[in-house]
């Protein structure tokens, strides 16, 4: 019992000195860290949402993913080698979260709380004249087509959809603390959780895989399509056509666009309005579009 006692008390010290609470990333090595996912079998998708049904079933051999969201001082380093300018540089403009804002300011019609904002980017998320991004944060304002340069000159790519639910489903634990947002969205951000806006990648425990964020935080590009129909063709389909995803997507609030999947919720994601988080939900955005609270991370 003494001998417990001891090992707790310097297993306390222990975390407390490396700081327990937090996970964040204390070099840019550490920040690219990749975790090796054994494959495995899983029934991906649920019996609730009409996207999201006939649950299927996947088998993932496996892969390497980063630890962390990808972060901003990383992505600065592939701008500075590279020259890359996001679509939101070149379109001059991104879209911030921003519920209170001008009725002038053009908003998207679905989600009215989103205003385009001139200048806003992955430097100054928030727009000119605001705070400028900071090192630790995961990087936003990314469109897919820059998750996926970032990607490659990494020599990785995007998770695809099948590898982001297997992560989901294998890593979160029902009560893990994430990044999300407490009280009445899009009102009311109680910021409870420590963070009414991003944290710095790392900062809420890891789950059972040793991922961070996984839930939470920023949402993460995968490579697939947005198919609304995809579970039900993919249920007809042999193991491989299921876990590569669609060629082609179709979603009808965007027939004509073309829509890329979108996992793990934000810090937006409240229970009254978003269940993003959750292992099995399914989310999109339009690749013309890039936002205040999405981001990515790469696998190979
Ligand atoms: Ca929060
Ligand atoms: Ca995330």
């Amino acid at each position: 019992m003494c001998i417990r006692k001891n090992v707790y008390i310097l297993a306390c010290f222990i975390l407390w000195a490396c700081g327990s609470k937090s996970g964040v990333p204390s070099s840019p090595g550490q920040a690219a860290e990749t975790v090796y996912m054994n494959g495995g079998r899983f029934l991906m998708g649920n019996t609730e949402e009409t996207d999201a049904t006939p649950q299927i079933e996947q088998d993932i051999p496996a892969f390497y993913i980063h630890r962390y969201e990808v972060n901003v001082a990383s992505f600065r380093e592939f701008t500075l080698k590279t020259g890359y300018r996001t679509q939101a540089e070149k379109n001059g403009g991104s879209y911030v979260f921003d519920p209170q804002g001008s009725p002038d300011s053009p908003g998207l019609p679905s989600a009215p709380w989103w205003k385009y904002r001139k200048g806003a980017d992955w430097q100054y998320p928030s727009g000119p004249g605001k705070p400028a991004a900071k090192d630790m944060e995961p990087v936003r304002h990314i469109a897919w087509e820059d998750a996926c340069a970032y990607c490659a000159w990494l020599g990785m790519r995007l998770p695809s959809e099948a590898e982001r639910e297997y992560l989901a489903q294998s890593g979160i634990r029902e009560d893990d603390a994430v990044n999300t947002w407490q009280g009445i969205f899009p009102y009311k951000n109680e910021g409870t959780d420590g963070f009414a806006s991003v944290a710095p990648v790392g900062s809420f425990p890891a789950d059972r895989n040793g991922l961070y964020d996984i839930s939470g935080n920023v949402w993460e590009w995968c490579a697939d399509p947005y198919h609304a129909g995809w579970y039900t063709f993919a249920a007809a389909l042999g193991t491989e056509a299921r876990r590569k995803g669609p060629s082609r997507g179709y979603d009808p609030e965007d027939p004509y666009g073309e829509t890329r999947v979108i996992r793990g919720g934000s810090f937006l994601c409240s229970d009254n309005y978003c269940s993003g988080y959750a292992p099995r939900a399914r989310m999109r955005s339009s690749v013309r579009l890039s936002f205040e609270h999405i981001g990515f991370r790469c696998a190979r």
